[in-house]
């Protein structure tokens, strides 16, 4: 596991954004853990969940030009990454993303930002579980004349798909996608595993889940 990685979910357990228990998903599945990315709620945690965004993202050595984040999260998600790539990678990244409702006066649409066209776009969510979130978003790229050049996100439940692969390996292989993450679901195991003694039971019910 590399250092920012181990930040990363230090700084997501202090801020309560990584939480076990027990949650029902968006797919039904009954979860040992969530991840809230809605709970980055302060300047200062945007500061740094942007730096990890922006780590991950340099760190794939992607051939990109704009970052976009679906509505809502995405949104400040893909302006903190820009943010931080301006800050500590000099890189003045463009950034688009989209209304879930649409404008129909003023300027109108369902974009706003920079554009896409003939653009190669890094998507920037916070989750994939089972990969149903992420492909909604992909027309509205390819309509906007952009062509989707990786995803990057926050974590990879490393969960089932649609059918026997991982979500991930579907967006990969299927859709020819490269897809990136902070953290995945093994880095969450081996962390509890060497830095947590004191969550045994949280560590026995992650790797059952698994
Ligand atoms: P899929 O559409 O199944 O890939 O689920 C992704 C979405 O589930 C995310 O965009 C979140 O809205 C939500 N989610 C989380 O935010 N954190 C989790 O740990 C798990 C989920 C989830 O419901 O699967």
């Amino acid at each position: 596991m590399l250092k920012y990685q181990k930040e990363f979910i230090e700084f997501a357990l202090q801020q309560d954004v990584l939480r076990f228990g027990q949650f029902t998903l968006k797919s039904g599945r009954v979860s040992p853990y969530f991840f809230n990315a809605g709970l980055f709620h302060s300047g200062a945690a945007l500061v740094q969940l942007g730096q990890s965004y922006a780590a991950a993202l340099e760190a794939t050595g992607w051939d990109y030009d704009l970052l976009f984040g679906p509505a809502y999260k995405g949104i400040t998600l893909a302006s903190a990454t820009a943010c931080m790539l301006a800050e500590h990678h000099q890189k003045t990244t463009p950034f688009a993303f989209n209304r879930k409702e649409v404008k129909d006066h003023g300027e109108g649409g369902q974009l706003v930002g920079a554009s896409m066209a003939g653009q190669k776009v890094v998507i920037v969510d916070d989750v994939i579980t089972a990969g149903t979130a992420i492909r909604e978003v992909l027309p509205m790229i390819e309509q906007a004349g952009g062509q989707v050049a990786g995803i990057l996100l926050a974590l990879d439940r490393q969960e089932r798909g649609q059918g026997e692969r991982s979500a991930i390996q579907e967006v990969e292989q299927d859709l020819g996608i490269p897809v990136t993450s902070i953290i995945a679901m093994q880095d969450l195991i081996a962390y509890i595993e060497t830095e947590r003694a004191d969550l045994k039971q949280v560590l026995s019910d992650m790797q059952a889940y698994r």
